[in-house]
């Protein structure tokens, strides 16, 4: 049993968001046609607290893009994103939400960031994710979403360490690659754990 889960296809990730991807609204037409493919959808959410530990303007003095230690982890900052209940947290409106069957919402606790749909990055509590994919069968995971070196890796290595066999559709994903390369280097980490590459026209023609 196959699962395609989308990662943070939101609109704060998407061109004139706070966090925007660079062509992340690119992925939505993909993830459309990806979806029929799939008996079972899920979609991840970004969904933070407005006082959340990870953002730039909740910490004084820091910029954002300055890495700090949050609850003893190593925390890149950002801009303010992807607020519970705001515009900027919602799916990208042409997201066909029809065939998404099941929703996680990630990065709620104030005190640790949460980049895994899986857990958070201290690995100290878990979403239920594995639990209902492994309730309803799932013996692959192929991921799709923002932004590759981050949401999409994090969730990715953990799947793959879950004992899932863990497919990346690559050109269904896109990154923001901060410092050139990151990116690439994103993509070779989770070769480097099993993770598969997969193109998103392979899927559809299947
Ligand atoms: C993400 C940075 C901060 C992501 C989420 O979805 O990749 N990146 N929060
Ligand atoms: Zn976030």
């Amino acid at each position: 049993m196959r699962a395609l889960i989308l990662v943070d296809l939101q609109n704060d990730f998407c061109p004139g968001g706070a966090l925007p991807v660079p062509d992340g609204h690119t992925v939505v037409p993909i993830a459309n046609r990806l979806m029929a493919r799939f008996d079972l959808v899920i979609a991840t959410q970004d969904w933070h607290p407005r006082d959340h530990g990870s953002f730039a303007v909740n910490h004084p003095d820091k910029q954002i893009g300055d890495v700090v230690e949050l609850d003893g982890i190593e925390q890149i900052l950002w801009p303010v994103h992807c607020v519970q209940d705001t515009p900027g947290a919602e799916l990208h409106p042409q997201l066909d939400r029809s065939r998404i069957d099941d929703f996680v919402k990630k990065g709620t606790e104030r005190t640790v960031d949460s980049y895994s749909g899986f857990f958070d990055n201290g690995r100290r509590h878990a979403t239920g994710l594995a639990e209902r994919l492994r309730a309803r069968g799932v013996s692959d995971v192929y991921l799709c979403g923002l932004a590759t070196e981050y949401c999409v890796e994090f969730t990715a290595l953990d799947a793959a360490d879950l004992g899932f066999t863990t497919w990346l559709v690559r050109d269904a994903c896109r990154g923001i690659d901060r410092h050139a390369g990151d990116i690439q280097r994103a993509i070779a980490a989770m070769q480097a754990k099993n993770v598969r590459l997969v193109e998103s026209s392979a899927l559809e023609c299947a």
